[in-house]
């Protein structure tokens, strides 16, 4: 069977950069799970699997299709329960969730502003235009980095 990972690159695809994605990597591994890592540019992600989603990673697990890392998690857990558990239970699965919106809303943004810059600097021409373009929000201290 076919998986196939769809991650993140800048100008050199050998360097998957989004935690996004090495979270589901780490997942996969866990779950001792074969598949193909795909690292793409940013403005390429609306062409894969047909414009599927609009953010890496996506995960293609032979017809099945899922985005999102805390989907990818949900989705191969239930899909091989008897592989190693991602959560743990229940239990786990909550304070997963806690810890992923924390990061998400919290860590992440403090980050990104650290690191906008160098992120820019990783990518392609054509990836850099649509950075400067989608990222303005961020400060220009940051920008100056
Ligand atoms: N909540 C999503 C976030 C995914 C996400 O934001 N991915 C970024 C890469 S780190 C992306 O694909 N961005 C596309 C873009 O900004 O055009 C997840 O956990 O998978």
């Amino acid at each position: 069977m076919t998986r196939i990972l769809y991650s993140l690159c800048g100008a050199d695809e050998s360097r998957p950069f989004s935690p996004h994605c090495w979270k589901v990597v780490q997942a996969l591994h866990h779950k001792g799970l074969d598949f193909v890592e795909k690292p793409t540019p940013f403005t390429r992600i609306p062409d894969l699997e047909d414009g599927f989603s609009k953010t890496v990673p996506i995960l293609r697990d032979g017809n099945e299709l899922v985005r999102d890392s805390f989907e990818i998690a949900l989705y191969l857990e239930d899909r091989y329960p008897d592989r190693p558990s991602l959560f743990g239970g229940e239990g786990g699965k909550a304070l997963s969730r806690f810890v992923e919106r924390f990061s998400q809303t919290i860590v992440h943004p403090m980050i990104t502003e650290i690191a906008v810059a160098d992120i820019h600097d990783m990518l392609g021409d054509t990836d850099q235009i649509y950075f400067r373009t989608t990222r303005r929000r961020f400060s220009a201290a940051a920008w100056k980095r």
